[in-house]
C-alpha cells in the first residue's frame, strides 16, 4: 500500500490516507487481541486535573469527566475520548508524513494563563530503517527548540521496504501510531485524549507495547523495570541527593521499551524544560513538559543492545576515558590536610591494596574558590602530587561552577576575566545590565562565621556573592579553559577533573538580590511538574528562570528553557581543556547530564545514604546511565551522608568493584570509610576484590571501547543478553559486564546466601573455573562475608592481566587469556589496548584489537587493526581453558615465521581445567598465533 501511496496526487493521498486512517482502527483492536491483552482504546484514565485540589466543578470546567473509580490511584478526573486536536491536512511524502492539526474546540481552553495554540504542525520523518522523529510545533511561531546537535542520518530512508516500521495517523483524537512491520505491534500510539499545546503546558500520551519500560531519569525509583501502576517522576535538574521519585541531578527523558514479541525499542522526547512523565498500567505513559516542542524520536532495535547502539547512534558516543580512570579511587569531603592524603596513600600501599586516583574536594581550595590552592593547610599538595604521580598514581580535582565575587584582598584572575570577557548569566538587558548574583562558596573574607545560626541565614550573612559562568556562550568555553591551563601550569598538576554543582546549584534560591525579576510565571509556572520542593517554585536551590543565557549563535534564551542544560554545556568545554592542557585524555566526572554528556564524561550517583538500600539503587542507577549512553558510572561506594557501618561498607566495597567508576567518596565530619580504616580483615577482602577488577580491566577497557565505538553497554542488564527469557525483564539485583561476567553481589546485611538468578548458558565459578550445573534457574549462592559471587560465560574469551598496586605497573604485565568453553567446545573474544590516554587513538587507528576464536581445541587470534606502538605491545601470558571435557597430552603453539613450539600444561580433570603459559615464547600479541591441545 504504502509503493501505491508514493506515486498518487497528493489529493488521492489524502484520501487514500484516510481510508488507511479508519482501517488501521480496526487493526489496532486486532493486534491487541492477538497479544491477549483485548482493550478497548478508552479504557485507560488520563488526568485531566494532575495538580493537588481536583474537584468535580475543577474538572467540568476543563470539560473532563469526574467518575469515581473502583481502581486504586485511578484518577476522578479525566478527558473525554476524543478530546484533543483534529487532523486538517495531511501530506505524505516518501521521506515522511507532514500533518496539520487543529485543537477540537468541542473542548475549552484547560489553563487561562497558558493558552492553547490552535494549529499545529506534525513532521514525520523516516530518519532510517530503524529510526524517526516527529516533531510537532507552531507554525506561527518560533519557540525554543533544544540546541543539542544530534548526529542524524543525512538523507531520510525513503523505501519503505528498507524500514522496520510504519506510521498510522488516527484522526481524532489525532495520535500517531508507530507499528514494528515484522511483529504488527503497534509500539508508539498517541491517540488518547488530552493533548496539549500551550506555551507552558505541553501535554502527550502513548499506550505501550508492554509492562516492561526502562529509562527515564534523572530521578530513583525502586526497581529496575518501571512500575506503571499510575507513578508520576517529576523531572528537573536540581542539587536533591537521590531519594525515592525525586528529581535529581540531570535530565533524560528517554526510555527503552520491550514489547510482547520480545523486540525492543527507544524514545527519546527532546525537550529540556521541567517536565513529568507519569507511567499508567493501561499500559502506557503520559508527559507534561512546560515549555518547548515536542520533538521524539523512536529507535526500533529490535535487541535491547540495538537500541542503545542506535540511540547512542545519534546522541553521541560514550566517551572512551583513561585506562587508568578504571582503576580504584579514594576521595572524601573533609581532608584536613595534605598530610592526611600522603597517609592515606603511604597506608594503602602498605596494604598493598590496588588504586590508581586520588582526589582532593573542595578543601584544597583557598575558601572553596576554584583555581586557588589553600597555601596553609594543603601547601604540600602540589608536591605531594607530582610524588605520587612519579609513581603511577594520578589526581583529579574538583571544580564548581560558580565564581566568588566579592573578594577584597588583591584581585581574584577567574572573576575579573570573566568580567572582562563578559562570561556571568545576567538579567535580560530590558530589566537590567546586571548579573544574576548568587550564593555558593566561598563565606566573605575576613569573617567568623557564627554556627549557631540556621543555614539560611548564616548563607545570607556570611556567604559572599557569587556568579555563574553561561557555558552555552563560546567565549565563556575559552575563558573556562584558560583558568584550567593556568591552574595546571602555575598550581598543581592533575590528570582528570570532576564537576560538580552544575545543576547549577544555589545557595540562595533564585537570586541574591531579593527576588527573581520579570514575568514571574517562569519561577511558578501555570502547571508546575511535581518536583522537589515544587511549592517553593523551580528557582529553589538554583538561579531564577529568567535568567539570559546566549547560544553559541547569539540566540537569547531563558535559564527557564536551558536549565537542564547547565550541566551538559559544563561538560565538553572541561572536557576539551582537560585534553589540551594535559596533552592526555583523562577523564571528567559530572554530576548534571543530559542526553549526549556522555560524549565528554562519566557520572558518578550524588550523595546518597550511607544505607543498605543505596547498594540496590546504584545498580538500577548505573543500568539507567548505560542506556542513557554514560558507561562510566558509579556510586559514592560505603555512602557519601552518614555514618558507614562495617558489613554495609565492606559488601559495598565488593559491588564498587564493579563499577565501572570505582570510587570510595563520603562527606566532611564523617569517620574515614576508606579500605583501610577498618582493620586487617576489611583490608583483606578490599584486596581481594580489587585485585579481581584489575586483573580483568583489560576485559573491561575492551568493553569500554566497544561502547566508545559501537554503542554497546558496560554495565549490562541481563535482559540486554537474554531477552528472549522473561525472567530477566526484572532481574536487577545481578548485572553483568558486557556479554560474559554476571555479578551478583550481597546487597542485604547479615546474608550467607544470594537467592540469583542463572540465566540459560553455561557459566562457569569465576573463583573456582567450574561449570554450573543449573542454568535457566533462580539458585541460592553461598556469599560468605568473603565473597562476591562472580561467573563467567561460556563461548567467551576474557583478557586479563596480573593485578598490580596500579595499573601503570599491572599494564606492562603479559597478557593472560580466560577462555569459557561453551556446550560445543567453542569461544571468542577480543582485546582493545592502546598507550591508555593518548588523545583520539580510535579515531586514529592507534590500537591493537586482536580476536580470539577457539574451536575444537585450537585457540587463534587474528588483527584487525594493529597500530599501536612498541612501546605499548604485549606479550602473551597465561591462558586459562575452563571446561575441557577430555584430558588433555600435548598443548603446542605456531606463530607466523616461528618454528612450533611445545608448551609446558597442567590438565585438572575434576574441575576440566587445563592451563599453559606462554610467557616463555616472548610472543608480542599483535602478530597472530595458533594454540592447539590434544586431548586423549
Ligand atoms: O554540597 O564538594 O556531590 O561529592 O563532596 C557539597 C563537596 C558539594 C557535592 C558533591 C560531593 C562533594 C561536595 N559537593
Amino acid at each position: 500500500m504504502g509503493k501505491r501511496l508514493l506515486s498518487g496526487s497528493d489529493v488521492t493521498l489524502m484520501l487514500l490516507f484516510a481510508l488507511v486512517s479508519l482501517l488501521s482502527a480496526g487493526e489496532a483492536e486486532m493486534i491487541r487481541e492477538v497479544n491477549g491483552e483485548a482493550k478497548s482504546s478508552n479504557s485507560s484514565r488520563i488526568d485531566c486535573h494532575p495538580e493537588a485540589g481536583s474537584d468535580q466543578a475543577k474538572c467540568e470546567a476543563r470539560g473532563c469527566i469526574w467518575k469515581p473509580s473502583d481502581v486504586p490511584k485511578e484518577p476522578l478526573c479525566y478527558y473525554p475520548e476524543t478530546h484533543g486536536y483534529i487532523i486538517s491536512n495531511t501530506v505524505e511524502k516518501p521521506s515522511g508524513i507532514t500533518v496539520d492539526i487543529v485543537r477540537n474546540t468541542d473542548f475549552p481552553i484547560q489553563r487561562s494563563q497558558s493558552q492553547d495554540i490552535n494549529k499545529l504542525c506534525v513532521e514525520i520523518t523516516y530518519l532510517s530503517g530503524q529510526s524517526l522523529r516527529w516533531k510537532i510545533f507552531d507554525p506561527a511561531n518560533a519557540r525554543y527548540e533544544v540546541p543539542v546537535p544530534l548526529d542524524l542520518p543525512a538523507a531520510p530512508e525513503t523505501e519503505e521496504n528498507n524500514r522496520l516500521y510504519r506510521v498510522q495517523i488516527q484522526h481524532k483524537p489525532f495520535g500517531i501510531q508507530v507499528i514494528r512491520k515484522g511483529s504488527k505491534e503497534i509500539i508508539w500510539d498517541s491517540a488518547m485524549p488530552g493533548f496539549t499545546f500551550s506555551d507552558q503546558f505541553l501535554q502527550i500520551s502513548t499506550r505501550l507495547a508492554s509492562n516492561y519500560i526502562y529509562g527515564i531519569g534523572e530521578t530513583e525509583h525502586p526497581s529496575y523495570s518501571h512500575d506503571l501502576n499510575f507513578h508520576t517522576y517529576g523531572l528537573f535538574a536540581k542539587d536533591q541527593p537521590p531519594g525515592n521519585k525525586l528529581n535529581s541531578y540531570g535530565l533524560h527523558p528517554f526510555y527503552m521499551g520491550l514489547e510482547k514479541s520480545r523486540n525492543a525499542h527507544g524514545v527519546l522526547l527532546l525537550n529540556s524544560n521541567a517536565m513529568d512523565v507519569t507511567f499508567l498500567p493501561d499500559p502506557a505513559l503520559t508527559y507534561r513538559t512546560i515549555g518547548g516542542i515536542l520533538d521524539f524520536y523512536m529507535v526500533m532495535g529490535p535487541s535491547p543492545e540495538a537500541v542503545v547502539q542506535q540511540y547512542t547512534e545519534m546522541i553521541g558516543r560514550p566517551v572512551l576515558p583513561a585506562y587508568w580512570s578504571l582503576g580504584f579511587q579514594l576521595c572524601r569531603y573533609g581532608y584536613a590536610n595534605d598530610t592526611e592524603i600522603a597517609d592515606l596513600y603511604k597506608d594503602m600501599k602498605a596494604a598493598e591494596i590496588p588504586y590508581d586516583v586520588q582526589y582532593a574536594d573542595i578543601d584544597y581550595m583557598e575558601r572553596q574558590k576554584d583555581f586557588t590552592l589553600d597555601k596553609v593547610n594543603f601547601k604540600g599538595l602540589p608536591a605531594l602530587v607530582d610524588q605520587m604521580r612519579a609513581e603511577g598514581m594520578r589526581f583529579i580535582f574538583i571544580l564548581d561552577p560558580a565564581i566568588a565575587a566579592n573578594e577584597t584582598e588583591g584581585s581574584y584572575p577567574a572573576f575579573d576575566t570573566g568580567i572582562e570577557k563578559d562570561v556571568f548569566i545576567k538579567w535580560p538587558p530590558e530589566l537590567s545590565n546586571d548579573i544574576v548574583w548568587g550564593k555558593v562558596w566561598p563565606d566573605y573574607p575576613n569573617v567568623t562565621v557564627d554556627n549557631s545560626l540556621d543555614w539560611d541565614t548564616q548563607i545570607k550573612l556570611f556567604r559572599s556573592f557569587v556568579a555563574f559562568p553561561d557555558f552555552l556562550k563560546n567565549s565563556t568555553a575559552e575563558w573556562w579553559g584558560e583558568q584550567i591551563k593556568d591552574f595546571y601550569n602555575n598550581v598543581m598538576k592533575f590528570d582528570g577533573l570532576w564537576i560538580d554543582m552544575n545543576e547549577p546549584a544555589n545557595f540562595v534560591h533564585g537570586t541574591a538580590g531579593e527576588k527573581c525579576l520579570g514575568d514571574q510565571t517562569l519561577e511558578n509556572p501555570p502547571y508546575m511538574p511535581p518536583l522537589e520542593s515544587m511549592h517553593r517554585g523551580l528557582n529553589h536551590k538554583t538561579i531564577c528562570m529568567n535568567s539570559e543565557q546566549i547560544l553559541a549563535d547569539g540566540t537569547r534564551v531563558k535559564h527557564y528553557d536551558v536549565h537542564n542544560l547547565y550541566g551538559w554545556s559544563h561538560t565538553k568545554p572541561t572536557h576539551d581543556a582537560l585534553l589540551s592542557t594535559t596533552g592526555k585524555r583523562g577523564v571528567i566526572i559530572t554530576r548534571s547530564t543530559y542526553p549526549s554528556s556522555g560524549r565528554w564524561a562519566g557520572h558518578w550517583l550524588g550523595d546518597n545514604y550511607s544505607s543498605w538500600d543505596q547498594l540496590l539503587k546504584s545498580i538500577i542507577g548505573m543500568m539507567k546511565f548505560s542506556i542513557f549512553g554514560i558507561s562510566y558510572t558509579g556510586a559514592d561506594i560505603c555512602g557519601f551522608f552518614n555514618t558507614a557501618e562495617y558489613e554495609m561498607c565492606l559488601r559495598w566495597m565488593q559491588l564498587g568493584a564493579f563499577y565501572p567508576f570505582s570510587r570510595n567518596h563520603n562527606t566532611i565530619n564523617m569517620p574515614r570509610q576508606d579500605p583501610v580504616a577498618w582493620g586487617a580483615e576489611f583490608a583483606a577482602v578490599s584486596r581481594d576484590v580489587l585485585n579481581i577488577r584489575y586483573t580483568l580491566l583489560p576485559y573491561l577497557y575492551t568493553l569500554m571501547y566497544e561502547a566508545h565505538a559501537h554503542g554497546n553497554t558496560v554495565v549490562r542488564p541481563l535482559l540486554h543478553e537474554f531477552v528472549t527469557d522473561e525472567n530477566t525483564w526484572k532481574i536487577d539485583r545481578q548485572f553483568l559486564w558486557g556479554p560474559a561476567l554476571l555479578i551478583t553481589p550481597a546487597l542485604d546485611p547479615g546474608v550467607t546466601v544470594v537467592r540469583a538468578y542463572v540465566p540459560n548458558a553455561r557459566w562457569y565459578d569465576y573463583h573456582t573455573g567450574e561449570a554450573v550445573g543449573v542454568r535457566g534457574q533462580f539458585v541460592d549462592m553461598d556469599t560468605p562475608l568473603s565473597k562476591i559471587n562472580l561467573h563467567v560465560r561460556g563461548g567467551h574469551i576474557l583478557p586479563w592481566q596480573k593485578a598490580e598496586n596500579n595499573t601503570h605497573y599491572s599494564r606492562q604485565n603479559p597478557l593472560g587469556l580466560l577462555v569459557a568453553l561453551d556446550d560445543g567446545g567453542s569461544a571468542h573474544g577480543s582485546l582493545f589496548w592502546d598507550d591508555g590516554e593518548g588523545i583520539d587513538t580510535v579515531q586514529n587507528k592507534r590500537f591493537l584489537l586482536t580476536t580470539f576464536t577457539v574451536s575444537s581445541g585450537v585457540l587463534t587470534s587474528a588483527v584487525p587493526t594493529d597500530g599501536l606502538a612498541e612501546a605499548d605491545r604485549l606479550t602473551l601470558g597465561l591462558v586459562k581453558v575452563w571446561g575441557v571435557t577430555a584430558p588433555v597430552t600435548r598443548v603446542t603453539m605456531s606463530a607466523t615465521g616461528q618454528p612450533d613450539t611445545d608448551l609446558a600444561f597442567t590438565y585438572n580433570a575434576e574441575v576440566q581445567k587445563l592451563q599453559f603459559d606462554a610467557t616463555s615464547q616472548s610472543h608480542s600479541t599483535e602478530k597472530p598465533f595458533t594454540i592447539t591441545w590434544n586431548t586423549a
